[in-house]
């Protein structure tokens, strides 16, 4: 189904697809066949839905809200230099925080990003990020659990819905729409001021003031002590050293 949306700017199309092998391939193969900037694909079901370095992403049949828009932020109107493009999933984890406590007012203090973008509600994961960019676009990849209540998740996967955290119902559309309204301004605002992407997302990271170990091919291990202006992870060990971390997993201690 394809239909044409006259709110937010940035969206050109949304294409809602009962059952795909992820959104964000289908819009990375958009992306390579030169299609605007602009396209959203929002899918029920993903049969192979991607996570970060190659782990897989999970959600029963229309339980969440799985979606993937394609931009090319070289172009106006919002021009993104490439070395900017490593703001995108921080300006996308806070569209996500910002778009779940406006549709959920009862999530309003329990939410919050751990570094880089996953989103937790007290704790446990309900929303996950994954961006990839390739040659001139970037796909910007969203998986929101939204309601999980009484379905059978996948074996031993620890992560709840927003509707199981407020023990309500969620408006899958309105989230939707919340999303990409908040996406849109997030990356116009990128365009405009970079600096300002982490100005936005800091005060949503619970991973700030944190005892941490940064998974990678060096651990390290202290507390989280704040973000650099391009907003890799700053980690401060026992000796005082700080450690500047620019991907991978991070583990929140306690
Ligand atoms: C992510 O990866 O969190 C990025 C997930 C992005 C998913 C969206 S859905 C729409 C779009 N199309 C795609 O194909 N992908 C994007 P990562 O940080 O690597 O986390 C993956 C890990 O989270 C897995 O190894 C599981 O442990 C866990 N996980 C998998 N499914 C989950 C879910 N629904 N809720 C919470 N945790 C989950």
């Amino acid at each position: 189904m394809d239909l044409l949306v006259g709110g937010p700017t940035l969206v050109s199309a949304v294409r809602w697809e009962p059952t795909v092998t992820s959104t964000n391939e289908l819009v990375a193969a958009a992306g390579q066949a030169g299609t605007p900037e602009g396209l959203v694909v929002v899918a029920d079901r993903q049969t192979a839905g991607r996570g970060r370095r190659g782990r897989s992403w999970e959600a029963p049949a229309g339980t969440s809200l799985m979606l993937s828009v394609l931009l090319r932020p070289s172009l106006p109107p919002a021009p993104l230099p490439p070395t900017s493009w490593p703001l995108l999933p921080l300006m996308t984890g806070t569209a996500v925080v910002e778009a779940c406590r406006a549709v959920v007012p009862g999530l309003a203090g329990r939410v919050g990003l751990k570094w880089p973008n996953d989103l937790l509600v007290e704790g446990v994961k309900a929303a996950g990020i994954l961006v990839e960019s390739a040659g001139d676009h970037v796909v910007v990849g969203v998986g929101i659990n939204v309601d999980w209540r009484g379905v059978q998740r996948p074996d031993g996967l620890l992560a709840t819905s927003l509707a199981e955290a407020v023990d309500g119902p969620v408006d899958r559309w309105a989230l939707l729409e919340a999303l990409l309204v908040r996406l849109d301004a997030g990356y116009r605002l990128a365009g405009l001021d970079p600096g300002g992407v982490v100005r936005r997302y800091v005060p949503d990271c619970v991973t700030l003031g944190v005892a941490v170990t940064a998974h990678g091919a060096a651990p390290v291990t202290g507390t989280a002590v704040g973000l650099t202006p391009d907003g890799h992870l700053r980690i401060r060990d026992e000796d005082g050293r700080d450690h500047v971390v620019t991907a991978g997993d991070v583990e929140h201690l306690r």
